[in-house]
C-alpha cells in the first residue's frame, strides 16, 4: 500500500492577495485524508508547519516578503525531504505558490541521490517566471519557475547543493493564459515546454497531455505542481489570481486520470486555494475530487492504458 503525507503549508507570504493560508484547512473540511484512505493510500497528517506571519509589507529589491519567504521554504525543504526519505508521497497543501520552491528543492535532492530522472509538470494559468528585476509586482509566487532555474535571490535559488535546482527540460508547463512580457522572454530563451491554451484548443487535451508524458518512463519521479487557478474560474472560484477561459472541469479530471496511468507519481504540491474568495468550499472539495483521481478513482474498473 502506497504511504502519503500531508503537509500543510498555511502561507500567503508569496501573493498580495491574503487567504491562501487557509487552504490546508479548507483541504482538510473538504475531506481530503478520508477521500484518500478510500483509495487504499496509507494517509499521515502531520498537520501545519510553522512559519512568519504576513507583515504586508511593499516591495524591497524587486522582492515582497523575502525573508518570510525563505524561512517557510526552509521549513518545507525539510520537511519534503524527510517525508521522501521516509519512503512516502509528500503531498503539500498551500499556500501560496513560492512554497514550490522548497518542495521541488527537495525533490530534486532526493531524485539526485536515489538516481532518478525528475520531471515537473506545472499546471498554472501563469507562467511564475518572474525574476526580481523583471515582477510588476514583487510577489514570490510569481518567480518560482525562474528561482528553480537558477534566476532569483540566492537564498531561494540554493537550499540545495546543486544549482540550478533544475534544467528547463525538467519542466512542462501546462494552461498558462497570462504571461507577462518579461515572462515571455525568459521562457522563450530557455525554451521551456508550454502547453498554452491555444495548444490545448487546437490539439485537445488528450494530445497534450500524451505528449507532456511522452518521456516519462520506469525510472522518472514525476512532481505534480498544481496551481488551482489552472481552472477554469467558473469552476474554480477559490483562487486570488483568476484568470478567465481556464481548463473545464472534465478536462482537467482527464489530466488526472492521465497522470495516474503514468504510475510515476511521486510527490504535489496543492496550492493557491483561497478560501476567503471561494464560495461554500466549492473549490477546496474540487480540489479533493482531482486528488482522488490523481490516486486512481476512476467512473469504471479499467485498466491503465
Ligand atoms: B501564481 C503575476 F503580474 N505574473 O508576477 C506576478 F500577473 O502562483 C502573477 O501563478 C503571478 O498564482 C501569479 O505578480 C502567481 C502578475
Ligand atoms: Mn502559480
Ligand atoms: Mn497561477
Ligand atoms: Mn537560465
Amino acid at each position: 500500500m502506497r504511504a502519503i503525507t500531508l503537509i500543510g503549508a498555511p502561507t500567503d507570504v508569496g501573493a498580495s492577495v491574503l487567504g491562501a493560508s487557509m487552504g490546508p484547512e479548507a483541504m482538510r473540511i473538504a475531506g481530503i485524508a478520508q477521500a484518500l484512505r478510500a483509495r487504499d493510500l496509507k494517509v499521515l497528517d502531520i498537520g501545519n508547519l510553522v512559519g512568519p506571519g504576513n507583515p504586508q509589507s511593499p516591495a524591497h529589491g524587486g522582492f515582497r516578503h523575502l525573508d518570510e519567504v525563505v524561512a517557510w521554504n526552509r521549513t518545507l525543504y525539510a520537511a519534503t525531504l524527510d517525508t521522501l526519505a521516509a519512503g512516502r508521497l509528500p503531498l503539500m497543501m498551500g499556500g501560496d505558490h513560492c512554497l514550490a520552491i522548497g518542495s521541488i528543492s527537495a525533490v530534486a535532492q532526493h531524485c539526485r541521490s536515489r538516481q532518478k530522472r525528475l520531471k515537473v509538470l506545472w499546471f498554472d494559468a501563469h507562467a511564475d517566471s518572474n525574476t526580481p528585476q523583471t515582477s510588476p509586482s514583487g510577489n514570490l509566487h510569481g518567480m518560482p519557475v525562474a528561482c528553480l532555474l537558477g534566476h532569483g535571490p540566492s537564498a531561494l535559488t540554493q537550499l540545495t547543493d546543486t544549482f540550478p535546482v533544475l534544467r528547463a527540460a525538467q519542466i512542462a508547463m501546462i494552461g498558462i493564459r497570462s504571461v507577462d512580457a518579461s515572462e515571455k522572454h525568459f521562457v522563450n530563451e530557455h525554451h521551456i515546454d508550454v502547453y498554452d491554451m491555444r495548444t490545448i484548443d487546437e490539439m485537445g487535451m488528450r494530445a497534450v497531455m500524451q505528449s507532456v508524458l511522452s518521456d516519462v518512463d520506469e525510472n522518472t519521479h514525476l512532481h505534480l505542481s498544481f496551481d488551482m487557478d489552472f481552472l477554469d474560474p467558473g469552476v474554480a472560484p477559490g483562487v486570488g489570481t483568476p484568470v478567465r477561459g481556464g481548463p473545464t472541469y472534465r478536462e482537467t479530471q482527464l489530466c488526472m486520470e492521465m497522470l495516474a496511468d503514468s504510475g510515476a507519481l511521486a510527490s504535489v504540491d496543492l496550492v493557491e486555494l483561497n478560501p476567503a474568495l471561494d464560495i461554500r468550499n466549492q473549490t477546496a472539495e474540487l480540489a479533493v475530487e482531482l486528488l482522488e483521481s490523481l490516486f486512481g478513482k476512476s467512473t469504471l474498473m479499467r485498466e491503465p492504458r
